[in-house]
């Protein structure tokens, strides 16, 4: 076993990993080479123990999980590899010793930023957890050349760049060609009878070979390392012209074109869909990649395949992998040679479904003429699952609007989400209300038929990570008042917080932290962007993925009408307050790109006009990623959580901000219900209508031009949209689609907002008040953290031990 335990033997380590990789000594590397001898460094350590860690699962024949998911948010690794190794303190001595600033060596590492938003770091911190409760797990999913695009913001719009982030981001990734996959696109199928069988075989296929590129994942205080397999594309012959002669080239370059493609780009979409064909490939291309190599080992091990589902359980990351079923199906019966009921019984036991949202343009479906294009084997087993589903509930209900409500094959498409919920042996939502919203609305039918296979899992979040990690202050304070570190690895020790609630002292050295962490993450804005910010101006936040529906807009809202209540009076007396944003817009996404553009409009004129100083600001954050965010949740003093009440999932930034001290401003929203349930009135600030008041409200015919009508205040912010900034830039087109159709009700809920933001001011001026409410928001973060999500996982759902 290899030890690197002291900074001697870490400084040796990284001196031989630069000699031997990049030929250079320590007096003559880079920050970017000494980032990727220190992650070399720590793989040494991780080897060893992966290579147990399989050992011990195959030897005990433990049953595995397998997380499938199209994006994997890691962010950056080395700091996080070494804490959970317990050598964070050594590496950073080490690298000091050899003379450069640790802080640098880690700012050099570029963020693994292959995923959207929520989801896929989601995926991310589940790897953490899973690896840290000794639960056999692999992540699966694309070795994307391009992660999520980087944001420039040019005369105050968003600009994607490409994100070009394997040069230095492979350090972690060891590619494996020994164990590559070949996956096939089109083609046709034959059947013939041989051996008393009907065999299916497709001909003329384009081959694509997946060749696997490993992430280590190493869990906290456990020898227990899992792994993160991302598929990279290749193709599986060389552009040969000789095959031109024999009417092979037009196919050689197809399957050259095709490989080069598929793992090139994320989609850069999140929360809506467009049925692009290149996105089905990457789909179908991880899905049976994935597969393949499970069965693969599964009949390595125990020699054939009847025992499948007792080993192994696919966990669905939203529909996105969902052709895990027919694949699965498949290769059960055209490989291992079982009958449709036999594959069809090992199938259902090894899938378990996430729904992610609810919205319906986000909802997948493809249209059916591609899928029996470009897979033709995987359609017929599809129609064949929806045709004996269709069955079933026409058995049940005996109704035809349930059954075209249902049915999975409808008007020539695809409904991924039907196809989860017919075979999976459990469906979850990701927090309490929304997955009341699947059992009676969304899947209501479905819920009727099959109840016992509806789940809730609220979402968690790596408390390692977005705490200890990334708010040390904090974590020293915290170790400090309950005695231990014990909070690492049971989250709810937090609680013993709860009794510093009234101790001045405490909640004093509380404020310091925050206002240490909010210097910091302006001396971090000073340099990326020449935004001054005041450390003692209210630092109010809100960062997420760009949507309407998470209503970044309600915050701009406000924002002009408190500029409009110091234009009325700019000798008014107010703390100064900070108005930070952070989010990408999908590039296609038009309303969102303009959205964008208005917070900077804003923001010019807001940072230029001379009543605004020492009392209003507002900054947009470039290019707001993993690594920004570990600097703004510390510094972060209000959280902005105000998506209408129904449609945001679950929602994990909240938890990052509660768990890092900041009071919520938001709706009875996805986990701000169960934020809400622990905290009480009292410690968060709660505005707007209620999910179903929602519903009554659009029923009843929800009219906004009655509300502009009828509030002043809110037709001249409405209004002021229409005029614009001093750039001379006119948002009416953003005020007639609120005073058109508003479909997030934004101006409904405008009034109840303003006065939520107006408690919260009064709160921060009561110093005390606020750092105890602040306090307690901590101390009841812990069930947010991703271990107890995960542990619900492995009890609930995988039925697997862990620790
Ligand atoms: C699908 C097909 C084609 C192109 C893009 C997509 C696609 C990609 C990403 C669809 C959706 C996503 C991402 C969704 C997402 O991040 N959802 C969020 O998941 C979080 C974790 O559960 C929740 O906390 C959030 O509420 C939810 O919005």
């Amino acid at each position: 076993m290899t030890s690197i335990n002291t900074v001697e033997k870490m400084k040796k380590a990284v001196r031989d990993k630069l000699k031997l990789n990049f030929g250079c000594t320590v007096d003559e590397a880079t920050e970017g080479q000494m980032m990727r001898a220190s992650a070399l460094a720590l793989r040494e350590i991780m080897a060893d123990r992966e290579i147990s860690t399989k050992r011990n699962t195959r030897e005990k024949h433990l049953r595995q999980v397998h997380y499938l998911s199209m994006e994997f948010l890691m962010g950056r690794s080395l700091m996080k590899n070494a804490y959970n190794l317990g050598v964070g303190d050594i590496l950073t001595k080490a690298l000091d010793e050899l003379g450069f600033h640790a802080a640098d060596v880690f700012e050099a590492e570029p963020d693994a930023a292959l995923g959207n938003g929520g989801l896929g770091r989601l995926a991310a911190c589940y790897l953490d957890s899973l690896s840290t409760l000794e639960i056999p797990a692999t992540g699966y999913s694309i070795c994307y050349e391009l992660g999520i695009f980087r944001q420039r913001i040019v005369d105050g719009q968003q600009v994607e760049l490409p994100d070009d982030w394997k040069e230095l981001g492979s350090a972690w990734l060891l590619p494996k060609p020994q164990e590559s996959e070949k996956v096939h696109f089109g083609g046709t199928l034959r059947r013939f009878w041989d051996n008393d069988r009907l065999h299916v075989v497709l001909e003329g296929a384009t081959e694509v070979m997946a060749v696997p590129c490993d992430m280590e994942i190493a869990g906290y205080k456990t020898n227990h390392v899992n792994c993160l397999r991302l598929w990279d594309a290749k193709s599986t012959t060389p552009l040969d012209m000789s095959l031109f002669s024999q009417g092979e080239y037009l196919r050689a370059t197809e399957q050259h074109a095709m490989a080069e493609t598929i793992a090139k780009v994320l989609y850069p979409e999140d929360n809506h869909i467009e049925g692009k064909s290149l996105r089905l490939k990457q789909q179908y291309f991880f899905v049976s990649a994935t597969v393949q190599s499970v069965v693969r080992k599964h009949i390595e091990v125990y020699g054939t395949v009847m025992d499948f589902h007792k080993k192994n359980v696919f966990q669905i990351n939203d529909t996105h992998p969902a052709l895990v079923i027919p694949e699965l199906m498949r290769i059960l019966m055209d490989d291992a040679g079982l009958n449709w009921d036999e594959a069809w019984e090992i199938t259902r036991q090894s899938v378990a479904y996430t729904n992610h949202t609810v919205l319906s343009e986000a909802l997948e479906r493809w249209p059916q003429e591609l899928i029996q294009s470009l897979l033709p084997r995987i359609w017929e087993i599809i129609v064949e699952i929806a045709r004996r589903y269709q069955d079933q509930v026409d058995e049940f209900y005996h109704d035809p609007a349930k059954t075209a409500e249902m049915a999975i094959v409808w008007d020539g498409q695809v409904r991924m989400a039907n196809l989860c919920v017919a075979v999976c042996m459990a469906v979850n939502g990701v927090s309490a209300l929304h997955s009341d919203i699947l059992r009676h609305d969304l899947f209501k039918d479905a819920y009727g038929m099959t109840p016992e296979k509806f789940q809730n899992v609220t979402n968690g979040i790596d408390h390692r990570r977005w705490l200890s990690e990334i708010n040390p202050g904090l974590n020293h304070l915290i170790i400090e008042l309950t005695g231990g570190d014990g909070y690492l690895m049971h989250p709810l020790e937090l609680k013993k917080l709860e009794q510093f609630a009234d101790d001045h002292n405490v909640l004093d050295r509380l404020s310091v932290i925050k206002l240490e962490n909010k210097e910091r993450l302006a001396k971090h804005i000073k340099r990326a962007s020449g935004v001054v910010l005041d450390p003692n101006a209210i630092f109010d936040v809100q960062s997420k993925r760009l949507h309407e529906y998470k209503r970044q807009l309600l915050n701009v809202l406000h924002i002009i009408a408190l500029y409009h209540a110091l234009q009325d009076d700019p000798g008014m007396e107010m703390r100064p307050h900070a108005f930070l944003f952070g989010a990408k817009a999908a590039p296609g996404y038009a309303v969102a790109k303009r959205i964008i553009r208005l917070i900077n409009s804003l923001a010019d004129q807001v940072n230029h006009d001379p009543i605004c100083k020492d009392k209003l600001q507002v900054a947009f954050l470039e290019n707001y990623r993993v690594s920004m965010a570990e600097v703004l949740m510390p510094a972060s003093e209000v959280s902005q959580q105000i998506s209408l009440a129904g449609k945001e999932a679950s929602g994990t930034g909240n938890m990052k901000f509660m768990m890092n001290g900041a009071l919520t401003i938001g709706t009875l929203d996805g986990a701000n219900v169960e934020m809400h349930e622990v905290l009480g009135d009292e410690n968060m600030f709660l505005f707007g209508l209620h999910a179903d008041e929602v519903v009554r409200r659009k029923a009843e015919g929800y009219m906004p031009q009655m509300v502009y009508a009828h509030d002043e205040k809110l037709r001249r912010v409405v209004d002021q949209l229409k005029f614009g900034f001093r750039d001379g830039v006119s948002y009416d087109d953003l005020a007639q689609r609120l005073l058109m159709s508003d479909e997030y009700m934004l101006l409904e809920d405008f009034a109840s907002y303003c006065d939520a933001e107006q408690r919260m001011a009064e709160a921060y001026a009561d110093r005390d008040r606020w750092n105890r409410m602040s306090l307690l928001n901590i101390a009841r973060s812990g069930i947010f953290a991703a271990d107890r999500a995960v542990a619900e996982y492995a009890d609930n759902i995988w039925h697997v031990d862990h620790r």
